[in-house]
């Protein structure tokens, strides 16, 4: 098949789970083009069978701001045109399904729109009354649509009142490629061997970033441990103004946005995800993936990806004590955390392996075609 594939370029799980699948149908001999405003961070490299198209708005003086919807739209028109696509994958409701349907309407419906939703783009953006109409259209207009898990189709069904089919595709973790330097990077973050938290994510109020702290603060006050924050975004600077007023500073490190995550998740003892919303938690899988048991809130899809008790602990979003008094259990027992971590690798790499995943998308797009 030929497959354009639009997500946003941004660090996130959305673009990542984009630029996986790409790199996926590509391995299988599917030609896969990407179109986004800049190259997603897990494309890097170069990719047989993957080609990347930016998408740019031009500026024009009468425009009050750019037109970067309708620039996609022309770009997956012409993309779509110039390649004898089959199918447009969008991943996130707008822009990327409303710009895929004008696409399709630009070229008399010669296009499939599959469109997958990832979260925000129902659970907040969504029913922003600004928006939910055309998110509304994306779901009734798109040819197919997917969810990352039972609560976002759920969600979905609620808050817009559909009525059509919805297939639940969840996320998948990509095997852990190690960089060299996986052991160095132990030593930078934790030179006394303490044990090590992580956190990753885009820092912003979703992500409850200061209950990551507040758990960590609780915490060390009896272990001695260390914090990971990777990435960056508007509630970091709140994050280490309170390292500094509570004395944390040497044993917190902020590393900012890293592309090589799985130098981090290799070296943790615990993930924290104390999000107050998150429709899958990808992050989370990742961590899994690398052996590492989650602590996170039980809310949305997380309890479909982590099971309490199994994979790591679950508390209600907000109850930095519960989620600390997990953390303190999982570090001050070796036993617990490899138990915990080892079922863990393992639900990552069966329940959410690859390759069946990525079967349920190709057959997704066959039955549209
Ligand atoms: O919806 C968002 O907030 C953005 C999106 C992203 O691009 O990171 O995150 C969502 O999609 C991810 C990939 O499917 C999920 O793992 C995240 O749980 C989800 N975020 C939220 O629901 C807050």
């Amino acid at each position: 098949m030929r497959i354009g594939i639009s997500c946003y370029s941004t660090f996130g799980g959305s673009g990542v789970v984009a630029a996986e699948v790409g790199k996926s149908l590509a391995a299988r001999g599917h030609e896969v083009h990407i179109l986004s405003p800049s190259l997603p961070p897990r494309l890097m490299g170069f990719e047989d069978h993957v080609t990347f198209h930016e998408v740019s708005a031009s500026p024009y003086p009468l425009f009050e701001s750019d037109q970067f919807s309708i620039a996609l739209a022309s770009r997956m028109a012409d993309v779509a045109d110039r390649h004898k696509l089959d199918i447009i994958h969008a991943h996130y409701a707008i822009p990327h399904a409303s710009a895929a349907l004008l696409a399709r309407m630009a070229l008399d419906d010669r296009i499939k729109v599959v469109t997958t939703l990832h979260g925000t783009d129902i659970t907040v953006v969504g029913s922003d009354p600004s928006y939910l109409p055309m998110v509304k259209l994306a779901i009734r207009a798109s040819d197919a649509v997917t969810v990352v898990s039972e609560y976002l189709k759920n969600e979905t069904i609620r808050t817009f009142d559909v009525n059509r089919h919805i297939d639940v595709v969840y996320n998948f973790a990509c095997p852990p490629r190690v960089e060299e330097g996986a052991r160095n990077q132990r030593v930078w973050l934790s030179p006394d061997g303490t044990p090590i938290l992580a956190h990753i994510s885009n820092f912003r109020p979703v992500k409850r970033v200061m209950d990551a702290m507040r758990v960590f603060e609780i915490v060390r006050r009896e272990y001695p441990c260390k914090l990971v924050m990777v990435g960056d975004g508007p509630d970091r600077v709140e994050a280490e103004n309170f390292a500094r007023e509570k004395d944390l500073e040497s044993d917190v490190r902020f590393t900012g946005k890293q592309l090589d995550i799985a130098s981090v998740l290799e070296c943790a003892d615990v993930f924290l995800l104390p999000s107050a919303t998150e429709s899958f938690g990808l992050a989370a899988l990742e961590a899994m993936s690398h052996g590492v048991p989650v602590v996170a809130s039980r809310v949305g899809g997380i309890p479909e990806v982590v099971r309490n008790e199994m994979d790591g602990f679950l508390a209600e979003v907000k109850d930095v004590e519960a989620m600390a008094s997990s953390v303190t259990r999982l570090i001050s027992s070796p036993e617990l955390r490899l138990e915990m971590g080892a079922r863990a690798k393992e639900r990552a790499r069966s329940t959410f392996a690859e390759e069946p995943i990525v079967d349920q998308y190709q057959a997704v797009y066959e039955r549209v075609i």
